[in-house]
This record gives C-alpha cells, sequence and structure tokens, in this order.
C-alpha cells in the first residue's frame, strides 16, 4: 500500500495519508479507503483509462454535474456536502493525479453512510429508487450539451450486440463452442436489442441527463436513519434514456442474488421488488417522464439485464479483458444469472406493465 500513499501525498488532504484499504466492489475503476492522521477519511481512486478514454474530460463533468447538484440541494433546504460527491484537488490544484500509466482522484468520503450490494428489505429497495428518481429530477435542466461521452454509446444494445457477434466470430479463447447455449440465447433475441435505441433514434424516446449505471450500491444510504443520501460513481453521467436508469437498478437489485451467483436456482426476478422500485422512482420523476418512457419501464428492465448479460458474454468470449474477474468462469456466471433474470422478466411482462399502470 505504500505506493498507494505516496500517490495520495499529492492531494490537498487533512493531515497525511496513514492507510489505505481496498474499498467497494467495482469492476471497473480500483478504489481506497484513504485515513489520515488528521483523522480523515477519504476515497481515492485509480481511473481505468483503457475504459474512460478522457479522464480530465470525466473530471469535467463530475465537477460541472456536482455544482449542479449542489445548488439544488442547498435550494431544497439539504446539506451540500452529503448530498453529493466533493472532489479533492491535487497540491497543483487539478483534479487527477498521473503517475506512469496510473490515473488517480480523491473525494472527500461521505461519513456516517452505508452502501448495500444487495438490499435485505423492500423498503431499501424503495429507498434506492427515491435516491435514482430524485437524481433524475435534480438534472433535469441540466445543459445536456455541456456534458463529454465519457463512454460513446454506452447503452446502444444494438452496437453491444453486434460486438457480441464480433466476438464469437473472433473467439479469441476458443471459448465460443462451450457456449452455444448462452450465444443461442443472445441471438434469438437480436430484434430486440434495437427496441430502445430505434425508439430514440425516432424521436419517440427524449434523451435526458442520465447516470447510467444505477446499481444500488452507487447509493449511499445515511447509517443511522436508512435514509437515501447520495448517488455517487458519477463517471457515466452523460445522454441517455430514463428507462435504462430504471432498467439498471432493476437488473441489479430486484432480486435477492448476487450478480455473480453461481446457483442459478437461487436467481428470481422478485416482482414485488419491482413494484417497490417503480413506486419510488415514479414517486420522484414520474411527473417528468413522457408516456412513453412510462410505458417502456419494464422494456428498459429486460433491456438492461440482456444488455449487461450479452457484455459479459462477450467479454468472457474475449478473454475477459474488460470488467475484473474474481475466479474462472466469473463473467459467465454473470452472463448466467443475467439471462435467467431476463427469462424471468420475459414471463413477468404483463405484471410489470400493470405495475407501472398502477403508479402512474
Ligand atoms: P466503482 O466505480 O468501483 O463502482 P464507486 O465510485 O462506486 O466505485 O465507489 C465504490 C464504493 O465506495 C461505493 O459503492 C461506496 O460504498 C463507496 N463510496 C464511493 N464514494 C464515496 C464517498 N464519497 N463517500 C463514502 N463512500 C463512498
Ligand atoms: C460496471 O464499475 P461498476 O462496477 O460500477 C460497468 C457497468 C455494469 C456493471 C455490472 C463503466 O460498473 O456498466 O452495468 O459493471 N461500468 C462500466 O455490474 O462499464
Ligand atoms: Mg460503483
Amino acid at each position: 500500500m505504500k505506493q498507494v500513499l505516496d500517490i495520495a501525498s499529492h492531494f490537498r488532504l487533512e493531515g497525511r495519508a496513514v492507510s489505505a484499504e481496498n474499498y467497494g466492489g467495482g469492476h471497473i475503476n480500483d478504489t481506497f479507503l484513504l485515513k489520515t492522521d488528521a483523522g480523515e477519511n477519504y476515497i481515492l481512486q485509480r481511473i481505468n483509462t483503457s475504459v474512460f478514454k478522457d479522464a480530465e474530460a470525466l473530471m469535467d463533468n463530475v465537477i460541472k454535474v456536482t455544482d449542479f447538484i449542489k445548488e439544488k440541494i442547498a435550494r431544497e433546504g439539504g446539506d451540500p456536502q452529503r448530498g453529493t460527491l466533493s472532489v479533492v484537488l491535487t497540491e497543483d490544484g487539478g483534479t487527477l493525479y498521473r503517475e506512469g500509466e496510473g490515473c488517480w482522484r480523491v473525494y472527500t468520503f461521505i461519513r456516517g453512510t452505508m452502501t448495500l450490494q444487495s438490499c435485505e428489505n423492500q423498503e431499501q429497495f424503495y429507498a434506492s429508487a427515491c435516491a435514482f428518481g430524485h437524481f433524475q429530477k435534480l438534472l433535469a435542466d441540466f445543459p445536456a450539451d455541456t456534458l463529454y461521452e465519457s463512454i460513446p454509446d454506452f447503452h446502444n444494445t444494438k452496437l453491444r450486440y453486434a460486438a457480441f457477434e464480433e466476438a464469437v466470430k473472433r473467439d479469441a479463447r476458443g471459448r465460443a463452442a462451450s457456449v452455444a447455449e448462452e450465444i443461442a440465447f443472445v441471438r434469438s433475441r437480436r430484434d430486440f436489442a434495437s427496441v430502445l435505441v430505434d425508439m430514440q433514434e425516432r424521436g419517440e424516446l427524449p434523451l435526458r441527463v442520465t447516470h447510467n449505471d444505477t446499481k444500488l450500491n452507487n447509493v449511499l444510504f445515511d447509517a443511522e436513519s436508512g435514509l437515501p443520501l447520495a448517488v455517487v460513481d458519477l463517471d457515466t453521467v452523460m445522454p441517455g434514456l430514463s428507462v435504462n436508469d430504471f432498467g439498471d437498478s432493476i437488473r441489479f437489485g430486484a432480486t435477492y442474488a448476487a450478480e455473480d451467483e453461481p446457483d442459478l436456482t437461487r436467481v428470481r426476478f422478485e416482482p414485488d421488488l419491482f413494484d417497490c422500485y417503480t413506486r419510488g422512482f415514479l414517486g420522484e420523476c414520474g411527473s417528468l417522464l413522457t408516456d412513453n418512457e412510462k410505458r417502456m419501464l419494464p422494456v428498459g428492465a429486460m433491456m438492461m439485464t440482456f444488455e449487461c448479460g450479452m457484455r459479459f458474454l462477450t467479454d468472457y468470449l474475449n478473454g475477459d479483458t474488460y470488467f475484473k474477474i474474481h475466479r474462472e468462469n466469473h463473467n459467465l456466471d454473470r452472463c448466467r444469472t443475467q439471462f435467467k433474470l431476463v427469462r424471468d422478466m420475459e414471463a413477468a411482462r404483463e405484471q410489470m406493465d400493470e405495475i407501472v399502470k398502477a403508479y402512474c
């Protein structure tokens, strides 16, 4: 950890960093919890620059978005320092410190908070829905054209499908034959992959400023009250579809199983959790959404789950070069949970439609 502490010394911290431990379970960046001898905590992150090609532009986005949110939170009577991220500058006044291949940034640690890797009960999932719905509302009048697209075509499922076919064709690790069933699963849903992209292109779904990575563990809850406090992990905030933000939360959270659960008999889509999330999300931002957006929320859930499963499968075929893996076949296990959830959601489609209608 000495190297990490050396990196930390280049930022304007209160006190000197004395410990750094791995933190969070992200698949892309490396996150550390820093503690200083002045009793302060910080989040230090190494940005994965093969995924985020222009880290300076990304940090510009983060500053713009968090400044905007802080102003709104202050107007709502909230605490701007606890309601969103605060960037800590480097000794030189920059947002990033680069050394060799590494590209690093620091946030103040929002104290007295907790994150959930999966929900223990429906109230928690409802609370996360309020957080993401509120986030959508806070950014409703943010000037989208001032944002850099940190990962172009991030949720363009049609292009994700093309990348998947490319990976099957290359078969870089000779794995395609062993996942014929999963490949067939994706191929039989080829037309589905285009549904939302086509609607957006036809002007039937508006582009909004969205979060694009709305996993439950990107919400900080107040440890005492359990109320949602802040949405974090803002690297993918850029123009996108509201239905995808809704959908990605459902993908990750509307089940009691982990994203990488190897035992598929434990992986089930839970309509009751879908119900709670829909109630919370629409309660916060429903008045903002068009009829088409509301109608397509269940499709957003299926799309994000399908897309994520397909991305895990693509990465498995490519030899695990994108998502961090911690065991053999990790990406394949992740892909399989997503496809199990897609099947469940397809079977529960009418029920999901009814739930959405009930809250419109
Ligand atoms: P990743 O991109 O790896 O998912 P995140 O930015 O989501 O990284 O951070 C990982 C975890 O660290 C989050 O799930 C949350 O628990 C915690 N975290 C992130 N930022 C803060 C912060 N400013 N204050 C407190 N905890 C934070
Ligand atoms: C990645 O970095 P993390 O773990 O928050 C990925 C998301 C996926 C998610 C699957 C930049 O998010 O798109 O949905 O894994 N982030 C990026 O858990 O690709
Ligand atoms: Mg995260």
